[in-house]
């Protein structure tokens, strides 16, 4: 059986880290593509030379050429420019919309079998149009936003509650912006409410629903805190590790089930939009979104947060 074959769109930050944990898991042989010369090869030959120390055994190369991604399973793209502090992710979507058709069209040209997760912001609007101009079904053209979002809502919960973030389940709905929807309801340890735990840490619910709605804030705003910290660029550890769950999953046809910036047709009451929901993630990509009842809360933040999207989509056009 062939290796899998990995190739990641865009040699920043982001791109880097994708590199070096698809190298340490051995997830298969990897291709690093930048349109700045030697950025890639630099940081692929740095990577590789760590080889004999980590123990992996995969090849692993920079490029500025296109035709280096010919027969990727899987393409990752971060390609574009990063927020500064003080600027929301759909600043960026005019410098970025143009960086993201010419991937796409290199994508469409020599991976015309991958399946794509875009992590370039924003989010929504840069899977949509990476689908648009390869073409590719809607369950090959995904977006990674969801598994982070979810994991910075599940630390703060084992971080208030004093717990292993080993033992929170959370998950985070609709756009990557800061009308996200974090699922109060679902968030639990090992399965018992985190809105019970606090009413009993706190005994009372009005100062549990303000520790929560902290929380949901916090998690809404937590790109941003980065940024904010960082100054001269965004998160980028965290988007490498979540991408890379979603491309193991998809590589290893794990079939986990993973928020993911999926298309909707009908499903949650969202037609025609990619918009956050979980995901059945296998080798054929998205191979199944998993529906469930929102209450009249939940439904009204989804509805909130999916308005923001076709905002974002339709400033595209
Ligand atoms: P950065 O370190 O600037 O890397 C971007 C890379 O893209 C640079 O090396 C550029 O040279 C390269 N690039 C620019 N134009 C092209 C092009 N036409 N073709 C190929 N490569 C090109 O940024 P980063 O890695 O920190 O972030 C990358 C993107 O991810 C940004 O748009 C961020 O906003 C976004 N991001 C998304 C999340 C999500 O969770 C969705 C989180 C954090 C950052």
């Amino acid at each position: 059986m062939a290796r899998k074959k990995i190739s990641l769109i865009g040699g920043g930050q982001i791109g880097g880290v994708l590199a070096q944990l698809c190298a340490l898991r051995e997830l298969g042989d990897v291709v690093l593509f930048d349109i700045v010369e030697g950025l890639p090869q630099g940081k692929m030959l740095d990577i590789a030379e760590v080889g004999p120390v980590d123990g992996f055994d995969v090849e692993l190369k920079g490029t500025n050429s296109y035709e280096d991604i010919k027969g990727s399973d899987i393409v990752i793209v971060t390609a574009g420019l990063p927020r500064k502090p003080g600027m929301s992710r759909d600043d960026l979507i005019e410098v970025n919309s143009k960086i993201m058709t010419q991937v796409s069209e290199g994508i469409k040209q020599y991976a015309p079998n991958s399946i794509v997760i875009v992590i370039s912001n924003p989010l929504d609007a840069m899977v949509t149009l990476c689908q648009k101009i390869t073409g590719f079904p809607y369950s090959r053209v995904i977006g990674q936003a969801g598994v982070l979002d979810s994991a910075r809502f599940a630390s703060f919960i084992a971080w208030e509650l004093g717990v292993s973030v080993k033992d929170v389940t959370a998950m985070t709905l609709g756009g990557h912006g800061d009308d996200m929807v974090p699922l109060i309801r679902y968030a639990s340890v090992n399965g018992i409410p985190v809105v019970e735990l606090l009413e009993r840490k706190y005994k009372d619910k009005a100062k549990a629903k303000e520790v929560m709605d902290a929380m949901v804030k916090r998690t809404r705003g937590a790109g941003g805190e980065v940024v904010a910290l960082l100054k001269t660029g965004s998160a980028f550890y965290s988007p490498a590790s979540s991408a890379i769950a979603m491309a193991e999953s998809i590589l290893k046809d794990q079939k986990r089930v993973l928020p993911t910036c999926a298309f909707l047709q009908g499903e949650f009451g969202v037609n025609g939009y990619y918009v956050g929901v979980p995901c059945v993630l296998g080798e054929k990509g998205i191979e199944r979104i998993i529906e469930f009842a929102l209450d009249a809360e939940e439904q009204a933040m989804m509805d909130k947060s999916v308005a923001a999207v076709k905002g974002l989509v339709d400033a595209l056009k």
